[in-house]
């Protein structure tokens, strides 16, 4: 039997092959030299320096659209792309944010939805990190609830125009290109809008004490002229923007186990380190007790994450089991980083260390990508058979 190991006590590792081995070990690399030295430092100025470059870094991985095939994208199984989003998380939600708003949400959009121009036109330049994307769903007045938009596209003869406001927009204002969606008298579609068209602005929302080292904006459209060509045309209705949320949530299922692993390692660390009362508090059978409970969440969470990615990777994988896994993993990251906050005592809500930048990350993931309670409800509805929305 092989020795227990205290970062795989049930041996998840042995489920993985060579391949998701050197994606996991690349993002982990890349992340200790590019991010962490330096997180804390953006987080505190509220700022992600450098966001240009970093995004052409991380197309150098291979990690924008990295499960999306064609176009410059890594065509990498689901697996390998949620194991990467795990190590970006464990670096900082921001970065998770970047890389799953450009792959999951704007570069899916266009790949699942687009016509083939849109798809040569911008996909390679996504891929690569060149072009950075956003994705417009959220409004000031309608988030839970898309299906209430305001913002509208009228034709023109053969044009579109869009008049409206999004809100919480990630990468927002350092976007090359928006996905942005909008209600027709046909029903909701979705357009590309290259971000220099007149009457399109981006004024980044300042004051955030979450998600600090991440670009969050809003997007004003007031008269967006656009050609026939910038509308998706195989989006129909609300289900083109959820079909897309499904991915970003999938990523976000193995994200927050990243952050919850950041954050059991620190507290681990410490206990054994930090002597009190002439000894490691470690050694104390509460604290033994929190580890425990801890590292339970936190392996089942990632056990969790692998299952869907199997189901994902063979084409099986439900809405509602995306809704579970983002339910429980965000829920239950939280409560880690929680408690690891607690075994660090005083410094635990220090910025010398990483818990307390993670716990208020993650209060934003347990709100975007549908908060808890929508997914407590598409569950709900799916074990009852009766819809509480509407
Ligand atoms: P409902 O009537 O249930 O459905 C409308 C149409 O959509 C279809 N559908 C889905 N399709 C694919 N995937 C899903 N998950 C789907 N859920 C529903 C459905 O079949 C139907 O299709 P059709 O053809 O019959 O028209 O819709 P509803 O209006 O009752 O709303 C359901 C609800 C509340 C679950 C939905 O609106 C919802 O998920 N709300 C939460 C909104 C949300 O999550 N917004 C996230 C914005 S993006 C973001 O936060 C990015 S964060 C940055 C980062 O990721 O880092
Ligand atoms: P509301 O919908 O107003 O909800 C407020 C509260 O009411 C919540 O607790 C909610 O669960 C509860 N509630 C609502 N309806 C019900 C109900 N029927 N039953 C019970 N409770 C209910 N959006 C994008 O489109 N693109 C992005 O890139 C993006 N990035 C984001 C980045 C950050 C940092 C943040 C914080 C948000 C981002 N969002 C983005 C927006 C995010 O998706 C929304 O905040 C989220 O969907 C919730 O909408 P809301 O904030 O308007 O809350």
């Amino acid at each position: 039997r092989p020795p227990f190991d205290p970062g795989d006590p049930l041996g998840i590792d042995d489920l993985l092959g060579p391949e998701d081995l050197a994606v996991r070990d690349t993002v982990r690399a890349w992340s200790a030299d590019r991010v962490l030295p330096d997180i804390a430092d953006w987080y505190e100025r509220g700022e992600l320096p450098g966001v240009r470059e970093l995004a052409r870094e991380l197309g150098g991985l291979g990690a924008l659209g990295m499960h999306l095939e064609g176009y410059g994208c890594a065509g990498a199984s689901a697996v390998q792309y949620g194991l990467a989003c795990l190590e970006f998380e464990a670096a900082d939600s921001g970065i998770r944010s970047l890389v799953s708003v450009q792959g999951s949400l704007a570069m899916y959009a266009i790949h699942r939805f687009g016509s083939e121009e849109q798809k040569t036109r911008w996909l390679p330049s996504m891929a690569s990190g060149e072009t950075i994307g956003c994705f417009g769903l959220t409004e000031p007045d309608h988030g839970s609830d898309p299906a209430a938009m305001r913002t509208r596209a009228r034709r023109d003869g053969g044009d579109w125009v869009l008049d409206g406001r999004k809100m919480w927009i990630t990468n927002g204002s350092v976007a090359g290109v928006a996905v942005v969606w909008a209600a027709t008298d046909e029903g909701v579609r979705g357009f590309v809008v290259p971000t220099d068209t007149p009457g399109f602005s981006a004024p980044e929302i300042k004051h955030k004490w979450s998600l600090r080292a991440s670009v969050t904006s809003e997007l004003v459209l007031d008269g967006v002229r656009l050609p026939a060509g910038a509308e998706l045309p195989e989006a129909r209705g609300l289900g083109g923007p959820l079909s897309c949320l499904n991915q970003a949530r999938y990523g976000i299922v193995w994200g927050a186990m990243g952050a919850a692993r950041a954050c059991f390692e620190a507290a681990l660390g410490y206990a054994r380190e930090r002597e009190q009362f002439g000894r490691p508090i470690g050694g104390f059978q509460l604290t033994q007790a929190k580890l425990a409970d801890m590292a339970l969440e936190l392996h089942k969470g990632i056990l969790l994450a692998h299952h869907l990615g199997r189901r994902m990777d063979a084409g099986t994988l439900r809405p509602e089991q995306v809704s579970f896994g983002k339910l429980n993993n965000v829920r239950e990251a939280i409560e880690i980083c929680r408690t690891a906050r607690t075994i660090l005592g005083a410094n635990g809500i220090s910025l010398e260390y990483p818990v307390m930048r993670h716990a208020t990350n993650l209060e934003s993931v347990l709100t975007y990508e549908g908060t808890v309670e929508m997914h407590q409800l598409v569950l709900g509805k799916a074990l009852t058979g009766l819809d509480a929305f509407r």
